[in-house]
């Protein structure tokens, strides 16, 4: 049938990009040494995520949804991310490179094949069917899967040291209309948050439900880095006042005086962004910052940070029906114009730049641009589920992780949905993170 023809034409050219993507950032960009190299403790060795991303192709497409025999049961122990931990991965016996291509091509060979024969119930009616073949759901999974990968694989590079590798893609082309308002009132009263029925939704955005809250103002704008700047101008990093015990411990700890990877230049300040050393521009959200500088920044400015049902809303619900979409902007796929997603350019866009990309409140840059730190623990939903598999999610239940949403530049579009739900422990800030904040607002 038609439909189940165009889907899977979807997904194998998604399959495809996914791909071109990692060799992209792994095989095309550096040599032998520098893919078995451990750049950063935090981080893998290139080559483990390279081969790990065909590994989970293999466990979930060949051998759980296609019922596949395993082409190389001895090597699923070494891209178990649970068994071994990122700084260990450097000293396993892992596959070179050309084996690791090797590898992920004989999979992804096999993995069309079964594609071709398989039945994916795009539309249908529920049948005996497989629930992780359902509208293509484990497909999603695993080229979202591997797009996840290549923001950390980004992350390692911009962790690494030496000549630059990566080359900025194209200019970014969208107009630029800073919001008229610096906040928006988002009036009170309930909102679906989740969902039940998005074919591309992992377990942890489901079940949808209905969320009431209070009124709130939010941001229009992730905080830029020249309002970050205010702060440490006024002794932001100084001020006890502004942090967490916890946050204020991790200060003194790192001894934190700026984002990551800015350094002093005169006056001013510079950075260092995937090898290469230049002014901070004054207009981009700020970037590599960990949740506890977002949260005293909040603080400082008299805010707090939203809270994840607060952004959700703020990034879906639309006053006008009632519901809530898919997007900021509605029902359409991300295109140039509505965000800065997929590594288009190697960093945020300044702020104001994609406001056709505007929620119906107006707020924007809630897709693309910078992961926005919320002030929620990572917990499941009430009625939560795991599936397929509980190392997903539920494993990162244990209060050690806040809530991060909307996509950064470096993420692909397939993982960019208003429901999509990213956590991390608050200190990290090598990924590409940044804020926008939020106040409470009078009741009416
Ligand atoms: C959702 C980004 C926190 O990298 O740990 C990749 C994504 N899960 N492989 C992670 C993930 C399994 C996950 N984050
Ligand atoms: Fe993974």
């Amino acid at each position: 049938n038609h439909a189940q023809e165009r889907a899977k034409e979807r997904i194998a050219a998604e399959l495809d990009r996914s791909r071109a993507s990692s060799n992209g950032l792994t095989l095309d960009a550096l040599d032998e040494e520098e893919l078995l190299a451990q750049h950063s403790p935090l981080m893998s060795p290139l080559v483990w995520d390279l081969a790990h991303v065909g590994n989970y192709e293999e466990q979930w497409l060949l051998r759980a949804a296609g019922g596949r025999e395993a082409l190389r049961p001895d090597i699923d122990g070494l891209y178990d991310a649970f068994e071994n931990s990122r700084a260990e991965r450097v000293s396993l016996p892992l596959l070179r490179p050309d084996e690791a291509r090797a590898y992920n091509d004989r999979v992804r060979g096999e993995v069309l094949d079964v594609l071709d024969s398989a039945d994916l119930g795009v539309p249908g009616p529920r049948g005996d069917r497989s629930p992780l073949l359902e509208a293509g759901l484990v497909y999603h999974l695993v080229i979202q899967h591997e797009h996840q990968h290549g923001e950390t694989m980004l992350a390692t590079h911009q962790l690494r040291k030496g000549e630059p590798v990566l080359l900025e893609e194209t200019a970014d082309v969208a107009m630029l209309r800073p919001p008229a308002q610096k906040e928006v009132l988002v009036p009170e009263g309930e909102f679906t948050m989740g969902t039940d029925d998005d074919p591309w939704a992992y377990d942890n955005e489901r079940p949808a439900r209905t969320v009431d809250l209070g009124p709130y103002w939010i941001d229009t704008a992730p905080v830029t880095n020249a309002a970050y700047r205010e702060f440490m101008d006024d002794g932001g990093y100084q001020d006890r006042r502004w942090w967490t015990p916890e946050g204020w411990e991790w200060r003194e700890e790192r001894g934190a005086l700026s984002p990551a990877f800015w350094a002093r230049e005169g006056d001013g300040w510079s950075r260092r962004r995937f090898g290469r050393r230049e002014m901070v521009p004054d207009d981009e959200p700020v970037q590599h910052v960990s949740f506890h500088e977002a949260r005293a920044y909040a603080a400082w400015a008299g805010k707090r940070l939203p809270s994840e049902p607060e952004w959700e809303k703020a990034a879906r619900f639309d006053p006008r029906t009632g519901r809530s979409r898919r997007y900021p902007w509605g029902e359409t796929e991300p295109g140039p114009h509505h965000a800065n997603l997929g590594r288009r350019r190697l960093g945020p866009s300044p702020a104001g730049r994609h406001p056709e990309g505007a929620s119906p409140l107006g707020v924007q840059q809630l897709v693309g641009d910078v992961w926005e730190w919320t002030s929620t623990t990572f917990t499941g939903y009430p009625g939560f589920r795991a599936f397929p598999y509980r190392e997903y999610s539920e494993a990162f239940f244990d209060d050690g992780y806040k809530v991060l949403r909307g996509g950064s530049w470096a993420t692909h579009p397939t993982a960019a949905r208003s429901t999509f739900r990213n956590w991390d422990h608050p200190v990290r800030r090598q990924i590409f993170s940044g804020f926008r904040c939020a106040r409470d607002a009078e009741p009416a």
